[in-house]
């Protein structure tokens, strides 16, 4: 069991929780939470009993209050460069992960924090959870991502409003331009979040996988070659012990049991 200072993670049932754990400094992201973020991904990854991974963050204040200024303020132009390569190889590690994540947002949600959310599969967020992107204030733009996947999200022209003004929304603002999916009480996050993934965690691994894949791959291209990496993933999942204990299941009006892995 690996031991981390700046995230905490743990892991029960197939759900996996990733606490961001700099509370006094909001969450900020600096270069040894993201070195550990890069090692719990991995880890993640390699364990094939995992099946969802939550986000959340430690302290009832923020997710992530953005990049550490301390840090980024003190940085050469070469170490921008290194600490944005690092950020964005992450945050992309992140993205590309096969099962699904969902960001359960308890506070301030700003810069690289809201571009964290952002590579999440879907937001849930407490009512006080607060979004933006306020790297214009600093005189720079978001670094992790966001100027493309928020106008992916939510359409170029809302983006480029929040981009523009660097103003902060509410968690119900949030909710109203679909970037959040769901809104609770602070202490019903969490429990809200791992609800879902507990209902998530039932399907096979292998069809969540090939959503997830497919849905991504065809944001990135046309609807013809969407449908294409669409037929296939299809063909491909319909050859899978979790089809046929799926559609058997069906057939013989019991409830499916998927025990299937990616390697099977
Ligand atoms: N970094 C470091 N420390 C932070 C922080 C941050 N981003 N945000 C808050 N803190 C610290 C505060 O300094 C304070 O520390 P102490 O003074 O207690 O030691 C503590 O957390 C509590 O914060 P406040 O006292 O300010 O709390 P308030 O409730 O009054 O205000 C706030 C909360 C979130 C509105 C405020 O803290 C705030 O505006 N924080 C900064 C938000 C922000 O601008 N975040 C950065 C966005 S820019 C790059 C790629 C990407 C990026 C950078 C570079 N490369 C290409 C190189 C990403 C950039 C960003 O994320």
């Amino acid at each position: 069991m690996v031991v981390y200072s700046s995230i905490e993670l743990t892991c029960t049932d197939g759900i996996a929780i990733l606490t961001f754990n700099r509370p006094k400094a909001l969450n900020a992201l600096n270069t040894s939470l993201l070195e550990e973020l890069s090692h719990a991904l991995n880890a993640l990854k390699a364990d094939e009993s995992i099946r969802v991974l939550i986000l959340t963050g430690a302290g009832d204040k923020a997710f992530i209050a953005g990049a550490d200024i301390s840090e980024i303020n003190t940085l050469s132009p070469l170490g921008a460069k290194q600490f944005a390569q690092a950020g964005q190889e992450v945050i992309s590690k992140l993205q590309e992960l096969a099962i699904p994540v969902i960001a359960a947002v308890n506070g301030y949600a700003l810069g690289g924090g809201c571009e964290m959310a952002l590579a999440c599969d879907f937001i849930y967020a407490s009512e006080k959870a607060v979004f933006g992107l306020p790297e214009i204030n600093l005189g720079v733009i978001p670094g992790f991502g966001g100027t493309q996947r928020l106008p992916r999200l939510i359409g170029a022209n809302r983006a480029k409003e929040m981009i523009f003004t660097g103003k902060h929304l509410t968690a119900a603002e949030a909710r109203e331009i679909g970037l959040v999916n769901k809104i609770f009480s602070p202490e019903e996050l969490v429990v809200a979040a791992t609800e879902t993934a507990k209902l998530i965690a039932t399907k096979g691994k292998a069809s969540l996988c090939a959503a997830k894949q497919t849905i991504n791959q065809g944001l990135n291209t046309d609807l013809q070659t969407g449908l294409a990496i669409e037929r296939d993933a299809f063909a491909l999942m319909l050859a899978s012990p979790d089809a046929k204990e799926g559609t058997g299941a069906f057939l013989e009006k019991r409830k499916a049991v998927f025990t299937g892995g990616l390697n099977d």
